[in-house]
């Protein structure tokens, strides 16, 4: 396998409106996030992806941009931008910015002069499409719930195509002189010294353009707009020329939002010659996700099904290359809150997780707080603030549920769990802001939080600290990002384990997932003991004796 400058290394994602707040507003910006390069760099951490932080109208925080040239003046200005590619190079760091190019804010002149005039050029920019007497083309769902089609103001039969918000028109790829726009920009980004992309919601820019009704899946007569737009053909030519045109030229890293790729999808989507350097693993990680809607989501994450979806994406990417591995991200709940069945989860299950993800095979992607153990919090409606999870709120209700109970599943599963403003210190706003957060603090600052942690041998950003370190040391880099990924004791009930081997080195992670000590019978003989998150690790003969959530890594 060709060796690439990012095989090695460890990711970070900042969601930016909560990481830092440097100037008193409630909301995160560029001079913050510089100020904590120094921290970023001490974890470990080698890239960073920074959600989106161009211009934007924030209907979806940022995920609706209206001006990609633009730094939206919220988090500062494209002289600050500028600073922070520098400042991160100094300290080896690559920045990744988010690409937001499945659709764009309706605030975007491309979509305002498309509206003025919808046979013009512009129009062609968008799916403009006539209805049917006056209704929706077809039957379609957005994602954040509602059609896909939304009335071209002005026009009775003219409506325009947006996947997910009506403030989110989707950009039509078919058009070259769109394709254009967008890698003209891209490359612009890269002039300017970017280490690369995370490219949103991917996998939703070639559509069915039948716009044929597909049986309803709901009481409201419509069926999710996913089922068709993950499906057509003909995406990787697209994205194929996107990676030539605007990745290859600067070897820069392509990270794809890509979802529920069948099997035999896998290698043409990354690797030395996929449409992308990686993906996101994404299997593994929404195990828990049953259906669509969060009233169908399990939780928490149900452990087998886990251990499983992890061992079946291992081994799908084979040789075939990377996948970025994450147990959250700014969708979803906090990993230890969702992970661990335990109401109480403390330093052991949160070290054990993050051992099980960041000795796996592919690139460790961490995100904020997760280094030192942020969890869920509990919510009350009107805190809510993510259009997503009102969206969710509705439809458990409609489905019948008990406001407390709706209440609970969208506590629980809310996008806001993960978007609570990082926690520095255990004083005011938790040293987020010296002003009101855009979001409120999560109750639990006062104990988790980083200055406190940082003076604490055995905290959970300290184990981290370790764990990259162990992940990115001489002795053992080699073997933990090329080696092999083989699950064992794959029937032992609540054990993770898995080996990695290159040549003749071998290491076992075996870890305990569970309140309950446990005990496994090796099946080989191990020299070492390389990493732990107890300090005592009790052998008895062939038998290992496992305290709750322990992890051990061996040699041979
Ligand atoms: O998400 C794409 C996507 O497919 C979402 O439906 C995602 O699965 C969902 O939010 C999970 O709860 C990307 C971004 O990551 C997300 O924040 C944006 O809202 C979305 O695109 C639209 O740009
Ligand atoms: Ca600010």
């Amino acid at each position: 396998m060709k060796r690439e400058w990012w095989h090695d290394k460890a990711a970070y994602q900042i969601y930016p409106k909560s990481f830092y707040d440097s100037n008193g507003d409630g909301i995160g910006d560029i001079q913050g996030i510089i100020r904590k390069l120094d921290y970023i760099q001490d974890l470990g951490i080698d890239i960073l992806w920074i959600s989106p932080m161009f211009q934007s109208p924030m209907v979806d925080n940022g995920y609706d941009i209206s001006d990609y040239y633009a730094i939206d003046p919220m988090f500062g200005t494209m002289e600050d931008m500028e600073e922070l590619i520098a400042e991160a190079k100094k300290r080896k760091i690559s920045i990744l910015m988010d690409l937001v190019v499945n659709h764009c804010s309706s605030e975007h002149k491309w979509f305002k002069e498309a509206m003025r005039d919808p046979d013009g050029p512009y129009g062609k920019y968008f799916y403009i499409v006539d209805g049917k007497d006056g209704e929706v083309p077809c039957n379609w769902r957005s994602y954040f719930g509602g059609s896909v089609w939304e009335k071209v103001p002005g026009y009775d039969n003219k409506f325009y195509f947006h996947s997910f918000a009506k403030e989110q028109p989707d950009l039509n790829w078919e058009n070259p002189q769109v394709r254009e726009e967008i890698y003209k920009m891209i490359c612009w980004w890269m002039e300017k010294g970017l280490g690369g992309f995370r490219i949103d919601a991917i996998m939703n820019i070639k559509k069915d353009l039948t716009w044929t009704d597909l049986p309803a899946d709901g009481p409201d007569g419509m069926a999710d707009v996913y089922k068709v737009s993950q499906k057509v053909d003909g995406i990787g030519d697209f994205l194929m020329e996107m990676r030539r045109r605007c990745f290859d030229p600067y070897d820069g890293l392509a990270i794809g939002e890509a979802m529920f790729l069948k099997e035999e999808a896998v290698k043409h989507f990354i690797g030395e010659n996929g449409y992308f350097s990686s993906i996101f693993a994404f299997e593994p990680c929404h195990a828990y996700r049953k259906g669509k809607n969060y009233k169908d989501y399990e939780w928490p994450q149900p452990f087998e099904d886990w251990r499983e979806e992890t061992a079946k994406n291992q081994r799908m990417l084979g040789d075939a290359g990377f996948e970025a591995n994450i147990i959250e991200n700014h969708d979803q709940p906090r990993g230890s809150s969702l992970f661990i069945p335990e109401e109480d989860y403390g330093f052991y299950s949160v070290t054990a997780l993050a051992a099980i993800i960041v000795c796996q095979r592919g690139l460790p992607f961490l995100y904020q707080g997760q280094e030192i153990g942020m969890c869920n919090r509990k919510w009350k409606l009107e805190e809510f603030n993510d259009l997503e999870t009102l969206s969710q709120y509705e439809i458990s209700i409609d489905a019948g549920m008990k406001p407390e109970e709706a209440l609970e599943i969208c506590s629980h599963h809310s996008r806001d769990n993960a978007r609570t403003p990082m926690q520095w210190t255990h004083g005011k706003n938790a040293g987020f802001s010296e002003g009101t957060p855009w979001m409120p603090v999560n109750e639990n600052y006062t104990k988790i939080n980083v200055e406190d942690e940082e003076k604490e041998y055995g905290s959970v950003l300290n184990y981290y600290k370790r764990l990259i370190r162990f992940r990115k040391s001489e002795e053992y880099k080699e073997i933990l990002t090329y080696g092999s990924y083989d699950p064992i004791y794959e029937d032992a009930d609540h054990i993770f384990a898995y080996e990695r081997k290159l040549g003749e080195k071998k290491l076992a992670l075996i870890c305990n997932f569970s309140g309950q000590p446990s005990r496994v019978t090796l099946e080989t003989e191990y020299e070492n003991v390389v990493f732990v998150n107890y300090e005592q690790t009790t052998m008895q003969g062939r038998d290992l004796l496992l305290k709750p959530y322990e992890v051990v890594v061996l040699e041979v």
